[in-house]
């Protein structure tokens, strides 16, 4: 069973900060797909609860310097 949640992520500035914040949500292990909508300011993220959990995605966003809130 896949889970699948949006994050609110603010902070970032340009390409290079949206693609720090996916190669940071792809090296979790249990995350199965991320993708970060820079304009929009927000994660889509696709992980698997029994290897990881949303408080820590919302952590390793947070831990390379960004602002992130989980809306579902
Ligand atoms: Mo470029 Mo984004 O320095 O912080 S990575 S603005």
């Amino acid at each position: 069973n896949l889970r699948r949640i949006q994050v609110g992520v603010t902070g970032m500035t340009c390409a290079a900060c949206s693609n720090s914040v996916e190669s940071a949500l792809r090296a979790l292990n249990g995350v199965v797909k991320a993708s970060v909508a820079l304009l929009q300011n927000k994660a889509d993220v696709t992980f698997d609860p029994t290897l990881v959990k949303d408080e820590d995605i919302r952590n390793a966003i947070e831990d390379i310097g960004f602002e992130a809130e989980l809306l579902s």
